[in-house]
């Protein structure tokens, strides 16, 4: 494929961004090569500015579950732009949308809109250490919540827990009171809470890891952190930002049937524009700022054009049969690729239409075991995706997304594609570029 004006277009971009880009993952540093510059995208497809067409599964890393462009969210966004954009006063479509939130994510009883899943998180904490007048945080390693100085953090040693902070700029003391073990890890969790008896503000865990490639947690370890935070007087927050209305409107915790005690969300619920939300029980969230003293604010938080995107796209989530249709199809396309991975000692790892291609001899079960991945392998797979046609989440260590746009032959395309490069890559040592 001729990527030239990408590769142009990036020389320019890294003069003026660092990276040549507004968010890391997306320089492609994990898989080698340029990032390709994407200028249309249509429901399954996207196409760079060189005219060429990939299937998408990275869905601008989940929030578009309807796909690209979808004309009802398109239309609903450009009705409500013609009244303007942003008011800095409340508005009636932020009632709408957070109806709809609350009607369907069991756990929420209350909400505020935020313009990002940080936020959201960086917001929840915040929440959870002022209603229990506690300090600590637990966190899983490799799970990720955003960049907030204080959950920027890897596991230390995991006899001690004091962890190490994994980005430059975050004092020690930022990050003295989070702690962060193993997923899936039943007794070093326990151990956590014996270690530090009355100390702990909040448990925060995506229940579906999509950070560090899907990971699905083992039978219990949900229900556990439910018993112990209740049993020690904690707060659960599941960080639903790419779970949340992506493996059922209810989310994992309609999913697992848990209900934490706040949730944060992001992505689908914006519809493709800025957006976060935390929220939960009312007598935690009744602490937010006016009403408490929990301090939260952010000039564009609840803005029109993210509500219209979210509002419109929940209305097709709603609609009879969409996660029956999109799961039944997400099936499918693992139906065509899973016997012939397992047979290459690949592993695919999948909740509902959230997926990940494992580059390992075992299906990973927390983040040291994704470290464990053939990263190279990984790599060489994702470039030779792109070169026939097919668009990955760029990183080992991220989550692919199936969408109610793509069609069963999109899916059967795509599936002989990933076939044909697997089983090529099986019998070779180095990465050459084939077209199939
Ligand atoms: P944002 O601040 O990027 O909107 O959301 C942060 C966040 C919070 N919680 C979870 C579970 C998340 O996955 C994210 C962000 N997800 C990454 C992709 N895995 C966003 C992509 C990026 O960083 O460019």
């Amino acid at each position: 494929m001729d990527r030239q004006k990408s590769a142009s277009a990036f020389q320019i971009a890294k003069k003026l961004m660092p990276g040549g880009v507004n968010s890391p993952v997306r320089a492609f540093q994990n898989v080698g090569g340029n990032p390709l510059f994407i200028n249309r995208g249509d429901g399954p497809y996207m196409f760079d500015i060189d005219g060429n067409r990939y299937i998408d599964f990275c869905a601008s890393w989940g929030p578009l579950i309807l796909g690209h462009a979808n004309h009802a969210v398109i239309g609903k966004v450009q009705k409500t732009l013609r009244s303007g954009t942003s008011f800095g006063a409340p508005n009636i479509l932020e009632i709408e949308l957070a109806s709809k939130i609350i009607k369907h994510v069991p756990s929420i009883e209350k909400m505020r809109f935020v313009n990002s899943g940080t936020e959201a998180v960086m917001s929840a904490i915040r929440l959870a250490r002022g209603f229990t007048g506690r300090d600590l945080i637990v966190k899983f390693d490799g799970c990720y919540h955003g960049h907030v100085d204080y959950l920027l953090t890897a596991a230390g040693s995991g006899v001690i827990n004091i962890p190490q902070a994994s980005s430059l700029g975050i004092p020690a003391d930022f990050i003295k009171n989070t702690i962060s073990v193993p997923f899936n890890d039943f007794e070093m969790i326990e151990n956590v809470f014996k270690n530090h008896p009355g100390k702990i503000a909040a448990v925060i865990v995506e229940p579906v890891p999509g950070n560090m490639g899907v990971i699905n947690s083992t039978p219990g370890f949900l229900t556990l952190l439910r018993e112990l935070t209740r049993n020690n007087g904690s707060l659960l927050i599941f960080d639903e930002v790419i779970s949340g209305f992506r493996v059922g409107i209810g989310g994992a915790q309609e999913l697992f049937n848990i209900k934490p005690d706040l949730t944060t969300l992001g992505k689908i619920i914006g519809g493709g524009f800025p957006v976060g939300a935390y929220g939960g029980r009312k007598e935690i969230v009744d602490l937010i700022a006016p009403l408490g003293n929990v301090y939260q604010a952010g000039t564009l938080s609840g803005n029109p054009v993210s509500m219209a995107a979210g509002i419109a796209t929940l209305e097709i989530l709603e609609q009879e049969n969409f996660y029956k249709n999109l799961n039944s199809n997400a099936e499918y396309f693992y139906k065509l690729i899973e016997p012939f991975l397992s047979n290459l000692n690949i592993q695919l790892a999948c909740c509902k239409s959230m997926f990940t291609i494992f580059f390992s001899d075992k299906k990973p079960v927390n983040f040291e075991d994704t470290k464990r991945c053939d990263i190279e392998k990984f790599s060489c797979f994702h470039n030779l995706l792109l070169e026939n046609g097919v668009y990955f989440s760029p990183s080992q260590f991220e989550t692919n997304f199936i969408s109610s746009s793509h069609a069963k032959s999109d899916l059967e395309i795509a599936a002989e594609k990933i076939k044909c490069i697997v089983r090529d890559l099986s019998s070779r040592k180095a990465c050459v570029i084939l077209v199939l």
